[in-house]
């Protein structure tokens, strides 16, 4: 069943997706060996993207798929006291309204058992602080579509360092026009190329945080 489920993510079918989850708690089957398969399956999909076996379109419909089951399966994993690895807050930053891939790596993030708080688009640096002093989450993630708004990413990290909360935050960078270089001249802790790469770097800080 959980290879059906599997498969079912693999090839972006939501509705099977939703429905073999409802089939597996029915039978009986673990919240942890659900979300293991969802996990592992998403560790799939980003390595198959990496390896050019697969194009955005397709990862984003695997991600939806795998939304749909997490959703069906969510309420359980709260039951079986089945915690997060980890969180990450997430926005676009200030003056820009690009999501499409902010909301892809969401989903890989959320895929990768992490618990996500998305602050949507247009996110201005105060509003990150305050976010990052109320859910305390191990990362904070920025994505900037555009060359003008990328410069918003230094003002957030000087306003966290102003409010005395970059220590205790690890942040990650990413959208089309940031790179290696930028984030390290703006004292960012990652640069991720895309979704899976950010799951993958998210996942090991948190576990290194928990460690
Ligand atoms: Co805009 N736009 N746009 N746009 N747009 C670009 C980005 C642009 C490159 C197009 C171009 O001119 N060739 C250009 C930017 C030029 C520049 O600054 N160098 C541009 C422009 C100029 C503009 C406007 C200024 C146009 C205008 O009004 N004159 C305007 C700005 C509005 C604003 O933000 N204030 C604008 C508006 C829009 C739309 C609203 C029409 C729409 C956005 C819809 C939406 O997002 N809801 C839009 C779109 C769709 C694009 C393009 C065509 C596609 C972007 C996209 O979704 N890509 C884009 C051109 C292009 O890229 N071909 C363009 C698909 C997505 C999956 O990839 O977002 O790169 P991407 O995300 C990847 C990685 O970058 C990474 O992972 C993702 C998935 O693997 N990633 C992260 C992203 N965020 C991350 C965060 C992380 C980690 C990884 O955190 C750690």
């Amino acid at each position: 069943m959980l290879d059906g489920l599997r498969q079912a993510i693999l090839g972006g079918d939501g509705e099977k997706a939703e429905s073999l989850t409802e089939t597996a708690i029915g039978s009986g089957q673990s919240a942890e060996a659900i979300m293991g398969a969802l996990t592992g399956t998403m560790e799939i999909v980003g390595r198959e993207y990496e390896e050019g076996e697969r194009f955005v379109p397709e990862m984003l419909v695997s991600a939806v798929a795998m939304k749909r089951a997490l959703e069906v399966l969510r309420p359980r994993l709260i039951d079986a006291g089945v915690r997060a690895r980890g969180m990450v807050v997430i926005g676009t930053v200030a003056g820009d309204l690009h999501d499409i891939g902010k909301n892809l790596v969401c989903m890989m993030l959320e895929g990768a058992g992490l618990e996500v708080i998305d602050l949507g688009v247009d996110v201005a640096a105060q509003d990150f602080v305050s976010a990052v002093r109320v859910h305390r989450p191990q990362v904070l993630a920025m994505s900037a579509l555009l060359t003008t708004t990328m410069e918003e990413m230094p003002a957030v990290i000087a306003a966290l360092e102003e409010a005395g909360l970059r220590d205790g935050v690890k942040i990650l960078v990413g959208g089309a026009p940031v790179t290696q270089e930028y984030a390290d001249r703006i004292g960012a802790d990652g640069y991720c190329v895309d979704a899976p790469a950010a799951a993958a770097l998210a996942r090991t800080l948190v576990e290194e945080e928990s460690r």
